[in-house]
């Protein structure tokens, strides 16, 4: 196996070990044993996920609930590992659901799936080899995952039958994670009874509510702690509520009181917005959706129901503000929704380390405000898992900002490097933690400028392509022309600013108090505009994209000079040389639109295309 940060620890678990405590102890007898220290356990039921470590001459004590054990195992072992101190006092997890949801199709592929075929799916089966599917459930008790939602979002056939005629390949599948405290999720199609012969899905119908009932009480028979069921409903052409006139409240709360009695959560997606726009009307505006549908809706979600909001307005782009729903639902329960999944910042390809991101999305919203966390998966069946070995940090730091919402990025980077890449001096440790926690900004630097967002290729959405969704559905404008570029969400525009809070907003609003990073985001300006930095628009432009090139050069340097392991190594320079290639591309591409649109040279005379 190749998850480094427990390479120390056997390749495998023995089919015996079923329960938690058990595995915890098989880990850290495997761990410590070696090292003339012994680890003992106990159990108290109440501490649920919560742990605590102690020091005894012998070596250590651990007390945990079913799998607190767990999570104190590895906690143990990754504090021996990185040299660092033993956490002190009760620790538990500050979001209780830390999901990973998982972009599998049943036919094995995976939608923005950058790491190879799906791990458990294939030719419309569940198709695994059980002993990768127990490292999966290492990995992520490892990290502190505790949720696994198997299957696509958008639930393509035959996923819809999970819930009825699969049930039995699923429940054997949940049987397997179970022992590394991860319960499974199944993603739901809102019109799964008219599959079933019902004439309608309407949530406010009589028979399909009591088909729901009769699905839940077979589903929860067969999974006892079936986490609950996530949703896309009237999304990008997913069936939902809307249909049958009745608002997003009354779906959710529809499935919420059919899984209720099993304490199952409906995991609603906010991911909600009109994608046959007509490129025409610029009175609609994208970001604006998600807040004008669900804002109203405050109070009214059922207590099982959890709102999933992604971590901005639009969807995963290199840079936005955080969605303005994050401060104005306090009566409803919320998730954030990250994307470990490279979808817009690399396809795993290049390097793109998140933790910087997570920071300023927490730090903006503050870690109380959703009571729930998820991710979209990076994982696939590549024998690195992740495609490019540094995105197992994503996944790695995903589990630890749920746990620790409060870790800084460069603490949490560092923890990863040390325990997968121990070997390295201090130095080289040192130099790759720069990397990876200036890499965000260096794939921002050469990719969309200033928060525009979406001049990447539409097909796949990797390389630019400035004019790419220019004039598509999507409701993904830049509006770029001779004179000016962006699009103005002030009220004086789109009024989306105005959905923030009054002193954020006003922030927003101004382009002289805008931070830089999002001046394109909220403003449509003109290439002559001087920016708080003192330069024009168009220099910064510029700058930045020859800037992130110079960067992504500096850093294929570094990793040509880093001892990393040779299988890692080997694929490490492999992506490198492409990440500089569509570098290189961006750069070129972005600054030639802009500069046939602007006529502006660039001060600094360096070469830009015709
Ligand atoms: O970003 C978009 C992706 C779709 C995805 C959708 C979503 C699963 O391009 O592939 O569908 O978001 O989040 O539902």
């Amino acid at each position: 196996m190749h998850y480094a940060w427990l390479n120390a620890l056997p390749h495998d678990i023995p089919a015996t070990l079923r329960r938690s405590l058990e595995v915890a102890a098989f880990e850290a007898d495997a761990f410590f044993a070696p090292r003339q220290k012994q680890v003992s356990f106990s159990v108290e039921p109440g501490l649920g996920e919560a742990y605590r470590l102690e020091e005894n001459k012998d070596g250590f004590h651990v007390t945990g609930g079913e799998s607190g054990v767990l999570y104190g195992a590895y906690a143990l072992i990754r504090a021996q590992q990185t040299g660092g101190a033993l956490p002190q006092g009760e620790q538990r997890p500050h979001y209780p659901l830390r999901m990973l949801n998982c972009w599998d199709n049943m036919d094995g592929s995976i939608e923005r799936g950058y790491a190879g075929r799906s791990l458990w799916f294939e030719e419309d089966a569940f198709q695994y080899d059980p002993r990768r599917i127990r490292q999966l459930g290492r990995m992520l008790a490892s990290c502190g995952v505790n949720v696994l939602c198997v299957n696509n979002v958008n639930v393509i056939p035959p996923a819809q039958h999970l819930i009825d005629t699969l049930l039995p390949d699923l429940a054997a599948f949940a049987d397997i994670l179970r022992p590394f405290g991860v319960r499974l999720m199944v993603s739901v199609d809102f019109a799964m009874p008219m599959q079933d012969g019902l004439s309608t899905a309407d949530p406010l119908d009589a028979a399909v509510q009591a088909w729901w009932a009769d699905r839940a009480k077979e589903i929860w028979t067969a999974i006892p702690d079936l986490a609950g069921f996530l949703v896309k409903a009237d999304s990008e052409h997913r069936p939902g509520p809307a249909t049958y006139g009745r608002n997003h409240a009354q779906g959710a709360n529809m499935l919420a009181r059919a899984i209720a009695p099993y304490g199952g959560q409906v995991i609603w997606r906010a991911f909600v917005y009109n994608c046959l726009q007509d490129w025409r009307d610029t009175e609609t505006d994208r970001p604006c959706a998600a807040f004008a549908l669900y804002q109203p809706m405050d109070g009214q979600f059922d207590d099982n129901v959890i709102l999933q909001v992604k971590n901005g307005p639009y969807d995963f782009q290199v840079r936005e503000p955080v969605s303005p729903l994050f401060y104005a639902m306090p009566r409803t329960r919320l998730a954030l929704e990250f994307q470990l999944a490279q979808e817009y910042t690399g396809h795993q390809i290049d390097i793109y380390a998140m933790p910087p991101l997570w920071r300023e999305v927490l730090d903006a919203i503050g870690p109380d405000t959703p009571r729930a966390i998820a991710a979209v998966s990076n994982l696939g069946r590549d024998e690195n898992w992740t495609g490019h070995p540094f995105a197992q940090l994503n996944l790695y730091a995903y589990g630890r900002f749920a746990w620790e919402p409060d870790m800084e990025p460069e603490a949490v980077i560092c923890e990863w490097i040390g325990l997968t890449y121990g070997d390295l001096t201090a130095d080289q440790r040192d130099a790759l933690a720069q990397l990876l926690l200036q890499s965000r900004e260096t794939y921002e630097k050469y990719t969309a400028p200033l928060g525009l967002c979406w001049m990447v290729n539409p097909a796949g959405h990797y390389g630019p392509s400035p004019y790419g969704y220019e004039f598509q559905s999507w409701g993904t404008y830049n509006r770029a022309d001779r004179d000016a570029v962006g699009i103005d969400r002030t009220a004086a525009g789109t009024g989306y600013a105005d959905q923030y809070p009054p002193e954020i907003a006003a922030r927003y609003a101004d382009p002289h108090s805008c931070p830089d990073n999002l001046l394109l985001f909220f403003h449509r300006l003109p290439y002559d505009f001087v920016m708080q930095d003192g330069r024009t628009l168009i220099q910064r432009i510029y700058d930045d994209h020859f800037e992130g090139y110079d960067r992504t050069a500096a850093m294929a340097e570094t990793l040509r000079v880093l001892p990393l392991p040779e299988q890692d190594r080997a694929v490490v320079l492999e992506r490198m040389e492409r990440q500089l290639r569509n570098a290189r591309e961006w750069r070129d591409v972005i600054n030639t639109f802009f500069r046939r649109f602007s006529g502006a040279e660039d001060d600094k005379g360096r070469k830009i295309y015709k």
